[in-house]
């Protein structure tokens, strides 16, 4: 268990990292959208149930750039830096003493198949960006993978709470194939913006596009929107 001044710090810098974000995390497509453009009957967060143009697969299909990295546990780690006043590495140890969370959510990728109702394990992106302390100018997050894969989104959608970085996925041990030991997920967005193998979680003051933004996938990916490609 953390000091109560490790605490108190972390608890302050979470706070102000929400008031900070809290009006345009609210006011994106992705959690509250007037006119989500879907199917079926109203499901979380009052969204009709599969957003437009996917169609539900019990399977879970793999997706990757051709490799699938091994990570021993023993070599994990995650990196936490960029425009911050803390910079942070995490081995396994130190990560799995943080914080865990459970959830349920949808997992929808952009070639067109959604996962319903995926139980999750893990600790909350928003959790180890608040320990970083992000600095004032701090507004994008690219996630980066130990198969070299990048991916970027807003401040703002990185510390959603259902934004987690999991180790657990059906209530077993998250498979390689599916980014073990630990990826991310982002259920409001199409499925690449979570990055499979993270290894560095990296604060930017300015956008730049990962993998596939870079390939003319579009850079805010909101599937209630159909906002698949750029
Ligand atoms: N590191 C890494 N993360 C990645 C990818 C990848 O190639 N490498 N592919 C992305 C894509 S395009 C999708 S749709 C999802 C697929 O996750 P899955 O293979 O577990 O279904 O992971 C995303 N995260
Ligand atoms: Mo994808």
């Amino acid at each position: 268990m953390a000091s109560d001044d490790k605490l108190e710090r972390v608890v302050q810098a979470r706070m102000k990292l929400r008031a900070r974000f809290q009006a345009e995390s609210h006011a994106t497509p992705s959690m509250a959208d007037p006119n989500p453009q879907g199917v079926g009957p109203l499901n979380r967060h009052g969204m009709p149930q599969l957003p437009v143009g996917q169609v539900v697969t019990k399977k879970w299909p793999v997706l990757d750039l051709g490799a699938q990295p091994q990570v021993a546990l023993e070599r994990w780690k995650l990196v936490i830096d960029g425009a911050c006043a803390r910079p942070l590495e995490l081995d396994w140890r130190a990560f799995n003493a943080l914080e865990q969370t459970d959830d349920v959510s949808d997992f929808h990728c952009v070639t067109t198949w959604s996962r319903f109702d995926v139980p999750w394990r893990g600790v909350r992106v928003a959790d180890v960006i608040a320990d970083v302390e992000p600095r004032d100018d701090a507004r994008f997050v690219m996630f980066h993978g130990y198969d070299g894969y990048t991916t970027n989104v807003p401040l703002a959608e990185a510390i959603k709470a259902d934004v987690l970085l999991v180790h657990t996925a059906d209530h077993k041990p998250l498979a390689l194939e599916h980014g073990g030991p630990v990826r991310v997920i982002t259920p409001q967005l199409y499925a690449w913006k979570g990055a499979k193998w993270v290894s560095r979680i990296e604060l930017m003051t300015s956008d730049k596009r990962g993998f596939w933004e870079e390939r003319g996938y579009s850079n805010t990916a909101y599937p209630w929107r159909n906002d698949r490609y750029a």
